[in-house]
């Protein structure tokens, strides 16, 4: 599993040899680093699927792949117009008729736009497709693609299934392991510009002139792969690291603390992208703790980066245990009064719902609210709280269906335009995945994780783009492009996610996982000091019904939507099934659309999430004959401890509700083990 989906195993072989006859030579006028990845790429990719490497050649003959912008194209006599459409990222690929053959043409405006058309070059041959036959350009729709790494300095990774941190802080800077070199070539290949190193719960420490001098050795090797480095800043540093009597972001200290911190980063890394923050939440400091806002905290760090071109990326996830206050509402309540008036080098990171990283949430209200203030999505790569790198979850469909949902409820802008849009300053929006890479040898922890990591990368490039389609290429190049094993495969992947919520935390439930590590049922629980940690602050399920009333009878969060989409939260019947428990109590015999009782339907779904997984675990049986037996036998075993545990959600689950509910199963339903 180590090499991803970047391969490049042998085609089979009469289409190797016809391969190699497309991939004869390597023209790229330009020389930089970037251009130097790109060649280096190719010739391992053809090396590996043709059997022999393309060697430079200066001028073009049939069988060249051509790697230029338009002006060099047109230089070497191949007529292209300019390609204003790909913008500074964007790339073509081309095959075109040359001297009584065919060339390949990746034209881009720069160089990482043709590091981006190598690697997306290579990942269509691996798909079976002829390079000199090729026909496709795209461009990014988002200016800011990062992986946040919840990485700590002893190595351990925050919510983190897949080993320890691939940081080895030790022996940086002076190891340049090979690893980092892989990671961005397989971040650049999905088209990810940045990655916040160290995790938002982040140690003042990162920030000291050992902990700069180990970034900047990252950002070097990450540098020619268009890769940017950025920080996580704990708020306070200015007391733990600069000795000071307060972080007050109003000080003038203070401000000259970050500001000469951040002179000292940019010494070391010219092109540091700047700092992600986590204030007021969870414990972390931050501008409250004197009575200032977040934006004025914000402030602060956005005057100290922006002489050198950085940002600041400052996240909504806020809530407080002295606040009484719905936790869904508390973010939108905090931030929504701030809306404009943040410096204009920050950007609001928002996860994508109002709780968690839930198997389902809505989608943050913060979306629909901040009009002008450029936004952030941040997603949660890694796997809190759906089974960690154990369970085979694709997060393909959970992003897409955030992204998609309509903020107005009356026909846009999508989630996805509103980040595309970045509140009138494009260059500004984004999306952040928090990272599932570790140093296990495939990465992820698993092998299908891989694809979450795979699928957070196209759709940051495009958010508009299908979570199916995304699975097709991923399967098709991390295994094989064979129809037979290709169809299934995603089939499996696109049921998974809905597998999950069935099994966990069906039709609108949320946050019913054990206390602390989140794996495995605790609807029971009750008992935690703070009471918006407990499972059944969300469920809210007693002898009469269950759910969250969040109308104008409960917490009345649903006035945080827009008018249209509220007036329709507000009724159950025009609720959104799959969220009718997020935003109603409900009886236990009210009646769903299917007309079964909610209690009939609850007990349903969690069946029908055990089957899906059963489902699953019969079909990969079957596709052994396509797979290698690493790769096949881990995910087997995987499988099985999924079915295993699915099962246990549901009896657990079904248990705990039947206790309060006092309600007789219904008919022809296996009780809980
Ligand atoms: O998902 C929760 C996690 C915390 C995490 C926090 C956050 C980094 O349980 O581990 O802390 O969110 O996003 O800040």
């Amino acid at each position: 599993g180590y090499d991803l989906w970047l391969r490049y195993r042998p085609v089979a072989a009469p289409a190797r040899a016809a391969l190699a006859a497309q991939a004869r030579s390597l023209v790229i006028p330009g020389r930089s680093a970037t251009l130097d990845a790109a060649a280096a790429e190719l010739r391992r990719g053809l090396g590996g699927m043709a059997g022999v490497a393309p060697p430079a050649a200066a001028t073009l003959a049939p069988g060249a792949i051509l790697l230029a912008r338009p002006a060099e194209a047109r230089r070497l006599g191949v007529a292209v117009a300019d390609a204003p459409e790909l913008g500074r990222e964007g790339f073509r690929l081309r095959g075109m008729a040359w001297r009584g053959g065919r060339i390949t043409l990746v034209l881009a405006n720069s160089d990482l736009g043709l590091l981006y058309g190598a690697f997306r070059l290579l990942e269509r041959i691996e798909a079976g497709e002829r390079p000199d036959r090729i026909d496709f350009a795209t461009a990014p729709h988002l200016a800011l693609r990062m992986l946040d790494h919840w990485d700590n300095l002893d190595g351990g990774v925050e919510r983190g299934y897949a080993g320890h941190s691939i940081w080895d802080w030790w022996h940086l800077p002076d190891r340049a392991d090979p690893r980092y070199t892989d990671y961005a070539r397989a971040n650049a290949s999905i088209g990810i510009n940045g990655t916040v190193l160290n995790n938002v719960n982040a140690s003042a420490e990162s920030l000291s002139p050992r902990y700069i001098a180990k970034a900047a050795a990252l950002a070097d090797i990450f540098r020619p792969y268009g890769i940017k480095v950025y920080l996580s800043a704990r708020f306070s540093a200015p007391i733990e690291l600069g000795g000071l009597k307060t972080a007050d972001p109003l000080d003038p200290g203070v401000r000259a603390w970050w500001r000469a911190k951040a002179d000292e980063i940019y010494r070391a890394i010219p092109d540091f992208g700047g700092f992600l923050v986590k204030a007021n939440s969870e414990g972390q400091p931050g501008p409250q703790d004197y009575h200032r806002s977040h934006a004025e905290g914000a402030a602060a760090l956005a005057d100290a980066v922006r002489p050198h071109g950085g940002v600041i990326l400052y996240r909504a996830f806020v809530y407080a245990h002295d606040n009484p206050e719905d936790r869904a509402k508390q973010a939108y309540d905090d931030f929504k009064p701030l809306d404009g008036r943040f410096a204009d080098n920050v950007i609001v990171q928002v996860k994508n719902g109002p709780i968690d990283f839930q198997p389902r949430e809505p989608f943050h209200p913060l979306f629909g609210a901040m009009l002008r203030t450029p936004l952030m999505m941040e997603v949660q790569i890694t796997k809190e709280y759906l089974g960690f790198a154990t369970h085979l979850v694709y997060l393909g469909p959970l992003f897409e269906e955030v992204l998609r949902s309509d903020t107005s409820g009356a026909g846009g802008p999508s989630v996805a335009q509103v980040l595309e849009r970045g509140a009138g300053r494009p260059g500004l929006g984004g999306m952040a995945g928090v990272a599932n890479i570790g140093d296990d040898r495939n990465w992820s922890g698993s092998i299908f994780d891989q694809a979450n990591w795979f699928a957070f990368g196209r759709l940051a490039w495009d958010p508009e783009a299908s979570s199916e389609a995304i699975a097709r290429e991923w399967t098709a190049i991390s295994f094989t492009p064979d129809p037979r094993f290709v169809t299934p495969v995603v089939a499996m992947m696109m049921g998974s996610r809905e597998a999950a919520v069935n099994y966990m935390t069906p039709l609108g439930l949320a946050h019913q996982m054990a206390t602390g590590h989140h794996y495995g049922p605790g609807p029971w629980v009750h008992d935690l000091a703070r009471p918006e940690w407990n499972p059944t602050y969300y469920a809210r399920a007693d002898a009469d019904g269950i759910g969250f009333d969040r109308t104008a009878t409960g917490s009345n969060a649903i006035a945080q939507y827009a008018p249209d989409l509220a007036r329709r939260l507000a009724d159950p019947r025009t609720t959104p099934e799959a969220l009718l428990l997020w935003f109603h109590h409900l009886p236990w015999s009210y009646r769903l659309a299917d007309g079964e009782t909610l209690w009939e339907g609850l007990v349903r779904h969690y069946d029908r999430g055990v089957a899906s997984v059963a489902a699953m675990r019969r079909q990969w049986a079957a596709l052994a004959p396509y797979v290698d037996p690493e790769r096949f036998a881990l995910t087997e075993t995987y499988l099985a401890i999924q079915q295993r545990e699915a099962q246990w959600w549901r009896d657990a689950s079904i248990a705990y509700w039947r206790s309060v509910s006092h309600r007789p199963l219904p008919a022809n339903v296996a009780p809980p083990a």
